[in-house]
């Protein structure tokens, strides 16, 4: 099969490049902002008309991401950039006879008083998101639905898949717009080349979060895309244990080599969501084998990554 994946050059896009050689049968195609400018529908439409942009399937990746304090900045943009994205990319599908792929969601478009924890598959749409990440939340629950009913209207297998927090090497290392593992790690860093540096973690660090590291989460879409085992078009969440802010950060401070009892904590910045727990037992009864990467082994990598690519890595 010959497969487009937009966002290539993005956090999970860059860890699909690193496994393509596991699919041997397949072609990828990488798509970036460079190629095209996926909220202009001309655009879309001009590329995915070329002859030789032929398709069989998509990995829907490209998004307008970022994290808690980016989100509180930018409501707006994150609600009209992304539904655009995705209308465009769902358009072109149509079109051009991409029946079959897979569309990335996140877990903080979950409800943030939920009826339940953990929550499930069948809770996207039970009650609002947290007003922090709205507009991002909204326009990714949408992409749900336009999949599910083109799924139904024209007998496409477009799945939507449902990571946690992602981190891993080729994230976006931004201070301030970065999400939290690659923003501390970039902050830290250079706190540590001070003589006197001070290493300062927003809000409380009482909000619980999941991460998962994002060379699993490129497998495990691969696999569902390709293997056949995956054999709905359903949605399903990909999962890894929770843990409070505060471990994580102590987690960090021991990759970075960095004492606990020098981290400071500014209880002024915003915590966000205080818990969005979701389970994975669906994905489990699939790929009931599948060994998820460590918190501690994926910061140690993360970190590596990261002091390697110091002139090249998005900040
Ligand atoms: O990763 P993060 O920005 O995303 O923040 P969310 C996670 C938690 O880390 C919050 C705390 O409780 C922050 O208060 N935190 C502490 C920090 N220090 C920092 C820091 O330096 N930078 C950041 N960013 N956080 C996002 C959504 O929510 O989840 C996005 O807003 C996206 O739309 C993403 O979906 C997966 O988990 O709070």
């Amino acid at each position: 099969m010959r497969i487009v994946v937009t966002g290539g050059n993005g956090l999970v896009g860059s860890s699909i490049k690193n496994i393509i050689q596991n699919y041997p049968e397949h072609e990828f195609v990488f798509l970036t902002r460079d190629n095209c400018e996926l909220t202009s529908l001309m655009h879309v439409i001009s590329f995915f008309s070329k002859p030789e942009n032929r398709f069989d399937y998509i990995i829907h990746l490209a998004a307008k991401v970022g994290g808690l304090f980016m989100n509180l900045d930018s409501n707006v943009e994150m609600f009209s950039d992304n539904i655009k994205i995705n209308e465009n990319i769902l358009v072109a599908c149509k079109q051009y006879g991409i029946k079959r792929g897979i569309f990335c969601l996140s877990s903080c478009i979950y409800p943030c008083n939920p009826s339940r924890f953990p929550m499930d598959e069948t809770m996207i749409h039970e009650s609002p998101p947290h007003p922090s990440n709205e507009g991002y939340a909204y326009a990714k629950r949408m992409l749900e639905l336009q999949c599910r009913q083109y799924n139904k209207a024209y007998g496409t297998e477009y799945i939507c898949v449902i990571p946690v927090n992602l981190y891993g090497p080729h994230d976006n290392f931004s201070i301030k717009n970065g999400h939290v593992i690659p923003a501390i790690m970039n902050r830290f860093h250079g706190e540590k080349a001070k003589k006197d540096g001070k290493f300062t973690v927003y809000g409380t660090g009482k909000p619980y979060r999941q991460f998962l590291y994002a060379p699993d989460f490129a497998k495990i879409m691969c696999d569902i895309l390709l293997d056949g085992k995956y054999d709905n078009t359903e949605p399903v969440i990909c999962c890894n244990n929770e843990t409070t802010i505060k471990a994580m950060v102590d987690n960090i401070a021991t990759a970075m080599d960095i004492p606990q009892n020098k981290l400071e904590w500014d209880t002024s910045k915003s915590d966000g969501c205080m818990k969005k727990t979701v389970h994975n037992s669906k994905l489990c009864t699939y790929y009931p084998d599948f060994k998820f990467t460590s918190l501690q082994e994926g910061l140690r990598t993360t970190y590596n990554w990261f002091c390697d690519n110091q002139e090249t890595l998005r900040q």
